[in-house]
């Protein structure tokens, strides 16, 4: 109840999920805080900005990824900065919870053979809202 959650997703590795990514955002929203809200914007452009424009957005995620208390990726589209994000959290230990749909994604091994990573392969998105339940419940 009310950990401080960085959800991390695709945005430039591709939008296809973007619904998905906002309905567990609205999900764990219910019961914690979600300090990445912006993964699940499905208006704002995820074009390439200036090189000013992202340091901003790395140093902000940076920070936040520092505060938080839990890391939850969906990492069915693959993603530079969530692999980034995904050693990042493994760096600073915070326990990190990987959501993906095996039937649509070759997960790497770095991410699928590191036992760090708490690992919840899913078919289908209501079975992922089921196992995010779940995990919340246990948090
Ligand atoms: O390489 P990618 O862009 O797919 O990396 C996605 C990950 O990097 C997400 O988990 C975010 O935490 C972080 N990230 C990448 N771009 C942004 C961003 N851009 N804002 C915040 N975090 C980002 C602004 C546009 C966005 C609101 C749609």
């Amino acid at each position: 109840m009310n950990r401080q959650i960085y959800f991390s997703a695709s945005i430039r590795g591709g939008r296809d999920h973007v619904f998905f990514y906002r309905a567990m955002i609205e999900h764990i929203r219910k019961t914690n805080v979600v300090l990445t809200e912006q993964v699940g914007d499905v208006f704002h452009s995820t074009q390439e900005q200036s090189v000013d424009k992202d340091r901003c957005i790395f140093e902000s995620d940076l920070k936040l990824l520092k505060s938080c208390d839990l890391v939850i990726a969906e990492a069915t589209t693959p993603s530079l900065g969530v692999g980034y994000e995904l050693a990042m959290a493994e760096v600073l230990l915070k326990e990190t919870h990987v959501f993906y749909q095996p039937k649509q994604t070759s997960l790497s091994a770095m991410i699928k053979g590191n036992p760090f990573f708490i690992l919840h392969p899913y078919e289908t998105e209501e079975e992922a809202l089921q196992l995010l339940d779940q995990l919340l419940k246990n948090i």
